[in-house]
């Protein structure tokens, strides 16, 4: 077999990649996942007819969420993952000595499930004591527990049906609460040229609650325009973690230039964000 999977981000913007077998098809109790094996990028998973990570691509994505608020910090203990069913964030979380608990707050227990049988490289971080899944909505938990988070990941699908409230001044001033004072978060926040309004309507809800926020890109060539945005909440200011050695482990896509580059903003965008 071999077909092009077709994403539709507008109706005037396609991307297509083509693919050789579909492994898992199923509807959950949430939304349509599938697992697909691509000819370029590996095994891909798909949730709702949208690309959410590939083999290939996905590490640059997981990095640059995780240790950019992680490194910011320094040596952060307690750590929250919003959505990150698939374990790529917890993984990235778990290569630091310093965290003692990493609770991940995803809503499809299928994600987690269909990650674990088919994405080997994330290494099954799920068996590290250190990690807890909580198979729940995360609004009620950041109710539950403010100030309790040294780093929080919004690691979360687009902002479409369930996941929209995800990205509403709600619950970026939830996060914030469940933040320790100094601690930072880091939001999975779309793609500057199809989503500026929405990106400028975060970075002013995240201005008006922390003091250094700040929004960063990485490349990621299956991803709509061939890469996402993260909005980076702190009252830390993120160039705090250039001085912060990277855990153990390799890095795939981050190192140093790469982490103070991705702050630079094309001149259109950066005048329509900070003016
Ligand atoms: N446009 C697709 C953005 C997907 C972001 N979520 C990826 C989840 C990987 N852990």
């Amino acid at each position: 077999m071999s077909i092009w999977f077709t994403e539709e981000l507008h109706p005037y913007y396609r991307k297509g990649i083509r693919i050789k077998n579909i492994l898992a098809d199923e509807q959950t109790q949430f939304q349509h996942l599938q697992i697909v094996e691509t000819e370029f990028f590996g095994k891909a998973m798909i949730l709702d007819g949208i690309i959410q990570l590939t083999e290939r691509d996905n590490i640059g994505y997981h990095e640059m969420i995780v240790h950019v608020p992680m490194l910011a910090v320094g040596k952060p203990k307690r750590v929250l993952i919003v959505g990150g069913g698939d374990g790529g964030s917890l993984q990235q979380v778990l290569r630091y000595p310093s965290v003692e608990e990493a609770v991940v707050c995803e809503l499809d227990q299928r994600v987690v499930d269909l990650s674990r049988e088919h994405f080997a490289s994330f290494g099954d971080p799920w068996a590290d004591p250190r990690a807890t899944l909580l198979v729940r909505d995360a609004f009620g938990f950041l109710e539950e527990n403010p100030g309790q988070f040294d780093v929080i990941i919004s690691d979360t699908t687009d902002p479409i049906g369930m996941a929209e409230r995800l990205f509403s001044d709600e619950f970026y001033k939830l996060m914030v609460r469940a933040l320790t004072p100094n601690g930072a978060a880091a939001t999975q926040c779309e793609q500057p040229f199809f989503d500026t309004e929405l990106i400028k309507t975060i970075y002013q809800s995240a201005k008006a609650l922390t003091k250094n926020p700040a929004y960063y890109y990485a490349n990621i060539p299956t991803y709509p325009g061939g890469g996402i945005g993260f909005m980076y909440v702190s009252n830390t200011p993120w160039e705090n973690g250039l001085k912060t050695p990277f855990p153990p482990g390799i890095n795939n896509y981050i190192n140093p230039e790469v982490h103070k580059a991705a702050f630079a903003l094309p001149e259109f965008f950066r005048k329509e964000l900070y003016g």
